[in-house]
């Protein structure tokens, strides 16, 4: 009886956040209602993806279709569906995407509390070959309703409220966090629905495997190198970690997430502040990583204390179980003192 009672007591995102929201009594189902629009747009982006590889065939998606109109990349495409949706929410006030060089201000008759960072769909140059995409996004409160400026999305991922991922791929897999443990859903495309799948996700303590674009190794600095020979050629003996590298972040931090291990995106000489962007990469999967036990380092620092300087800064980043980075943190920092 209790599995079949579990099987009936489906537990939705939405559900689960109303039972995170009574934690708030003074909450106004503000946050829930921006979920719910977070969640409409992931639902279309899983649709539209899923439909990316028949649309190149019947000529959709980037290319021009029957009627010979040239159809929006998908990327593009998910970014209006996710600017609309957030803004159409009432809930926004501040929105920064990937896709777009500018901040977003909402209009004031549309405006809420809340500043949403995202990258509609991330890894999309993947989406071709039919590797695993994703969404990233990450929510800050605003500072002062009344005066909104660009500082409110210029905060220290240290002021994040939640942050989560959706990744496209064999199954679509909504990850979330809002402060209080990770918890991942699952959509079940006959429901509609994300349904809760992986309660109170923890990232093994240590992992593996490591995850970098070796293809850069002529350019890393000496502790990054350091790292990854040990990883190849262990001084205690131990067997050498397995290297895991899909290029989709949101695909390499799930695998990190549910498997353990460290994913890098390191400074270069030709990046010095590597290319993973802060607000809406870093900050969001950093904050997931600590949540679920594990740490995010970006060379110099704990990742979620930066503060941007720009919306779309870059950093370097070091994410996963926390001995992992901690092995990281050592030797950057017998670097800087040796320097
Ligand atoms: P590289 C995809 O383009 C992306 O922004 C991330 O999803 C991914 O982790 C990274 O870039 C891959 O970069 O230089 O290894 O191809």
């Amino acid at each position: 009886h209790a599995a079949e009672a579990q099987r009936t007591d489906l537990m939705t995102i939405t559900r689960h956040v109303l039972n995170e929201q009574s934690r708030h009594p003074e909450s106004r189902g503000d946050f829930t209602i921006l979920l719910s629009h977070i969640v409409l747009g992931c639902k279309f982006v899983a649709s539209a993806v899923n439909k990316a590889g028949l649309a190149k065939l019947i000529g959709l998606a980037g290319e021009t279709n029957l009627q010979g109109e040239e159809q929006k990349k998908l990327d593009v495409l998910s970014n209006e569906v996710f600017v609309k949706a957030l803004v159409s929410s009432g809930r926004t006030c501040v929105l920064v995407s990937e896709e777009n060089e500018e901040a977003i201000f909402v209009d004031a008759s549309l405006r809420g509390k809340y500043c949403v960072c995202f990258d509609p769909l991330d890894g999309s140059s993947n989406i071709d070959c039919g590797v695993s995409i994703g969404t990233i996004f990450g929510i800050y409160m605003i500072k002062d309703k009344d005066n909104v400026t660009l500082d409110d999305v210029l905060q220290p991922g240290t002021n994040m409220l939640a942050a989560g991922y959706c990744m496209y791929g064999s199954s679509c897999t909504l990850v979330l966090s809002t402060g209080n443990g990770v918890n991942g859903f699952t959509l079940d495309p006959s429901l509609g629905e994300f349904i809760l799948t992986h309660p109170n996700i923890k990232i093994p303590k240590k992992g593996k495997i490591y995850s970098v674009n070796e293809g850069n190794a002529k350019n890393w600095d000496a502790p990054t190198a350091k790292f990854v020979e040990k990883c190849k050629f262990p001084l205690d003996g131990l067997s050498p970690k397995s290297l895991r590298y899909i290029g989709s972040m949101v695909a390499d931090v799930h695998r990190t997430l549910l498997y353990g291990g460290v994913f890098l995106y390191p400074a270069d000489k030709k990046s010095p502040n590597g290319k993973l962007r802060v607000l809406y990469e870093v900050f969001p999967m950093s904050f997931l990583m600590e949540q679920a036990g594990g740490q995010a380092f970006t060379g110099k620092q704990r990742a979620l204390e930066l503060v941007p300087s720009k919306i779309h800064d870059r950093s370097p980043i070091f994410l996963g179980s926390s001995d992992d980075v901690e092995e990281i943190k050592s030797l950057y920092a017998s670097q800087s003192s040796i320097a």
